[in-house]
């Protein structure tokens, strides 16, 4: 049994100005762009939460809702560095960190537990460490998988701290809504809500066969997270040896246009990927499934680094339209890049994979 902690700074870009300027502190803020200029909430401080002022809501809005906020341009590189020192500590406690934005991360410490340290113990001290070195808070769920971790983290923000027992996953996800399940998006939480499904529990009463229709491919993952089963592992951030997309189509495909659509989205993900890596590769592979199972990759390399979503699709599709002949179908399609730059104009250190523009956790 694994023994996972997601942990997510409270409201991280507000808290850290707050920190900073304690006439700040005990007040609405709202970090972001200007009302005049378009700008948008970047994050409120929890006092200005309490008027309806969040993320990604028109500065202007939030002015309106809430016309004591006080408005912070946002500072970067300050919020980097706090980052960095928040990721250290996680990475003290154990090797397993996934970040997945600035002040976010999953944490394996199921070694911890190994060595006989009480889950709830482990998340306490680290939530304390947190408070001491940084003087910010971090809210913590603690579980048996990344994803009932998450889901806990969240439910006592600010400061919270829940863990759910090992054996009571799926009656602790039961009674929330089902909006809060990985995979099921605000369209589709609509959608179910229409069809009366409006707790995480209600889904997971639903027959097979329903699944099958509304979830198509996905079911049994969503049925599986539902009833709180998950096995996905903890990512560490290592430098990938290659990064790579593939899709296995719901029919097989012989359509020359169809395949050309699919490599361009799958070099698109991949170009992303790299660029959030901060890597470039040379070789570029397009592995092909064919109807009986056969797989075949091609690659070839080019003479410079690239993370051009342009020049992937260009050459996949090189590679791939070789060997498309006629009546021949592909299962699955993916692209991938290796060959990285040895000493590119990476820091030494580990870049934070990502960029300020962040997407919601
Ligand atoms: P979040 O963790 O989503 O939000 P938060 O830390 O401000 O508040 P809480 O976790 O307590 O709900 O995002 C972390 C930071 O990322 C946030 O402080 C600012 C930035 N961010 C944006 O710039 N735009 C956004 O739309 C979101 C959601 C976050
Ligand atoms: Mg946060």
């Amino acid at each position: 049994m694994r023994h996972i902690i997601h942990a997510d700074l409270d409201a991280f870009y507000a808290a850290v100005e707050q920190l900073d300027n304690p006439d700040l502190r005990g007040k609405p803020v709202m970090v972001g762009g200007s009302p005049q200029s378009r700008g948008v909430v970047a994050t409120a401080s929890y006092e200005a939460r309490v008027f309806g002022v969040h993320s990604a809501m028109p500065m202007a809005t939030a002015v309106r809702q809430c016309p004591q906020g006080i408005i912070v341009r946002p500072r970067f590189d300050r919020y980097r560095e706090m980052s960095r020192l928040v990721m250290d500590i996680f990475h003290q406690l154990t090797d397993l960190v996934e970040p997945l934005s600035l002040d976010e991360a999953y944490l394996d410490v199921t070694g911890k537990v190994a060595e006989g340290r009480l889950p709830l113990g482990v998340a306490i001290e680290l939530k304390r460490q947190v408070k001491d070195a940084t003087g910010l808070n971090v809210s913590v769920g603690v579980g048996t998988s990344k994803s009932v971790a998450k889901i806990a983290s969240d439910l006592e923000k600010p400061d919270g701290l829940v863990l759910v027992a090992p054996g009571e996953e799926r009656e602790f996800l039961s009674p929330l809504p089902v909006g809060k399940l990985w995979g099921v998006g605000p369209k589709t939480a609509e959608r179910l809500y229409a069809d009366g499904i409006h707790t995480i529990g209600d889904l997971a009463q639903q027959p097979d066969e329903w699944f099958a229709r509304r979830f198509g491919k996905r079911a049994p993952y969503v049925l599986a997270k539902a009833m709180g089963q998950d096995e996905e592992p903890v990512k560490t951030e290592r430098t990938p040896k290659s990064i790579s997309a593939e899709t296995t189509f719901p029919e097989d495909i012989s359509d020359p246009e169809e395949l050309g659509d699919v490599l361009n989205r799958l070099a698109l993900n991949v170009s992303s990927h790299l660029e959030r890596k901060e890597v470039k590769g040379r070789t570029v592979t397009v592995k092909l499934r064919l109807t009986d199972f056969t797989t075949l990759t091609r690659q070839t390399t080019l003479s410079t680094a690239t993370n051009s979503e342009k020049v992937i699709s260009e050459t996949g599709w090189k590679l791939m339209s070789a060997e498309l002949t006629p009546g021949r179908s592909l299962r699955l399609l993916g692209v991938g890049m290796s060959g990285f730059a040895e000493h590119s104009d990476l820091p030494q250190q580990l870049p934070l994979p990502f960029s300020d523009s962040m997407s919601q956790g």
